[in-house]
């Protein structure tokens, strides 16, 4: 049975990043990241663009937390930037950083909005970077836990729920094995060195947050999980390999204490000679309170042609497999398939399993789109309204299937620095004129705010 009513209590929020939306990188006494290496640094992102500016929120949170109201959301998902708080990773505190953090704080709870923040979102200390190697360095990992201590002490009074780290698969992927975002490094024994080093920060971290926290505190990791789904049998293995090195490496840590036994070695940290210490799983392991899966799009997998010409659609993969695009399916802006199912799929069939009654978030959903404010000054997506009412059906679906989701987090609340793809790349609610910093409600956000009033999936 599916309904569209949400359970009483379901959380709506809506979500961001501290670097694609706050802007003043050097502003009292933020440290660089290494996202603002990358992003200064020539062809690494789309036109050049940078963080420079992005969304201004450093200045303007007040006016995103009345934009949060209007979307009628109850939480708000930031994420809280580690060299504005520690300029240097570690050792002295910038209190002015830490106070835009408690202003924020306070704002939103006064508006009445659970404040969500996750401690990392990619913008690691550039410090750290040269001292350790980042990630691939396994002292970051305490680095990272001391971090969450020093906000936890500064916040945890009025915070109660806490993520540690977004998408370690984009982190150590993206960024150590394939280059595409900050630090830009294409090694896979980094990649899986970073990855461990992240899955023992996000460990530390646990038990950090829940030693320093002055109150009963919530913690948990967001991860970006996916389905992959065979196009015909043969591919079926390659399948479940695609899937261990997205899933089973994070969901098997975490809940399990061990790597997925079927990866080869350059994609499994345990695999990794003198990588994975004593202690270290069981550290990883630690309990959480909740699961954060961020979800976009799905994935097919096929086998190649026997001329290895990929046929229309096609992207190679590796091993005479290919990505598959099914006809028939929208794409985004982004070149994303756009198949609610899938989510379902991926709760019943991936999420649950692992995490059982555990609750789980629905941390980040969104799609990007060619938006642009018509001559009555509106901007009407409707794409993106479909998008997430389609979406928001594959959850409520998850949920009669039995599934514990306690809240959903589009993302985002504005269009913001979309990473290596910069500001071509809208995902707001919110439009943003990045010339004037005005922002727009667009349809969709219109649509979510009467959806987030109903508790219910409202029909377009
Ligand atoms: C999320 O990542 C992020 O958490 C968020 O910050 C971001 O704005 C949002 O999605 C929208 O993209 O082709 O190898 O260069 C989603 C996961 C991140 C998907 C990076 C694909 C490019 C990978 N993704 N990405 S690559």
């Amino acid at each position: 049975m599916s309904s569209d009513r949400f359970p009483d209590g379901f959380l709506w929020g809506a979500a961001t990043a501290a670097y694609q939306i706050e802007g003043a990188p050097t502003e009292d006494g933020k440290g660089p990241s290494i996202w603002d290496t990358f992003s200064h640094t020539p062809g690494k992102v789309f036109h050049g663009e940078t963080g420079d500016v992005a969304c201004d929120s450093y200045h303007r949170y007040r006016e995103d937390i009345t934009l949060l109201k209007q979307l009628g959301v109850s939480a708000y998902r930031f994420s809280v930037s580690w060299p504005r708080v520690l300029p240097k990773g570690r050792g002295d505190v910038n209190s002015a950083g830490l106070d835009y953090y408690r202003g924020l704080v306070d704002a939103l709870l006064e508006a009445g909005i659970t404040p969500v923040p996750t401690l990392y979102h990619w913008d690691l200390p550039q410090v750290l970077q040269d001292e350790f190697g980042g990630w691939a360095g396994r002292d970051v990992a305490q680095a990272f836990a001391d971090y969450a201590t020093v906000v936890t002490e500064a916040l945890g009074d009025r915070v109660q729920r806490w993520i540690t780290l977004n998408e370690p698969w984009v982190v150590s992927n993206v960024g150590y094995r394939w280059g595409r975002h900050a630090p830009g490094h294409e090694s896979a024994a980094e990649a899986a060195a970073a990855n461990h080093h992240l899955l023992l920060a996000h460990g530390l971290a646990v038990s950090a947050i829940r030693a320093a926290s002055p109150t009963p505190a919530e913690v948990g990791i967001t991860l970006n999980l996916g389905v992959s789904r065979p196009t015909s049998p043969e591919a079926a293995d390659m399948a479940a390999e695609l899937e261990a090195r997205h899933n089973g490496v994070y969901l098997g840590p975490i809940f399990g204490g061990s790597y997925p036994e079927r990866l080869s070695q350059e994609w499994s940290p345990a695999l990794l000679p003198g990588l994975v210490k004593e202690g270290d799983m069981a550290t990883i392991a630690a309990p959480v309170d909740f699961l954060g899966v961020n979800f976009y799009f799905p994935g097919y997998v096929g086998v190649a042609a026997a001329d290895g010409q990929p046929r229309a659609g096609e992207r190679p993969l590796e091993d005479g497999f290919v990505d598959v695009r099914p006809a028939g399916l929208p794409v985004t802006a982004m070149d994303w398939l756009v198949e609610p199912t899938s989510l379902r799929e991926l709760l019943t069939r991936v999420v649950a399993p692992v995490v059982g009654d555990l609750p789980v978030y629905i941390t980040e959903n969104g799609s990007s789109w060619y938006d642009y404010v018509n001559q009555d000054g509106e901007v009407v997506d409707t794409e993106r309204q479909s998008y997430l009412q389609g979406h928001l059906g594959a959850v409520a679906d998850a949920i009669a299937d039995g599934v514990n989701v306690r809240g959903y987090f589009a993302w985002s609340l504005l269009d913001n620095f979309e990473w290596a793809e910069g500001y071509a790349k809208r995902f707001g609610l919110t439009f943003v004129d990045f010339s004037t910093q005005r922002r727009i409600l667009k349809r969709s956000g219109q649509y979510y705010a009467r959806v987030t009033q109903a508790n219910a999936i409202i029909e377009a």
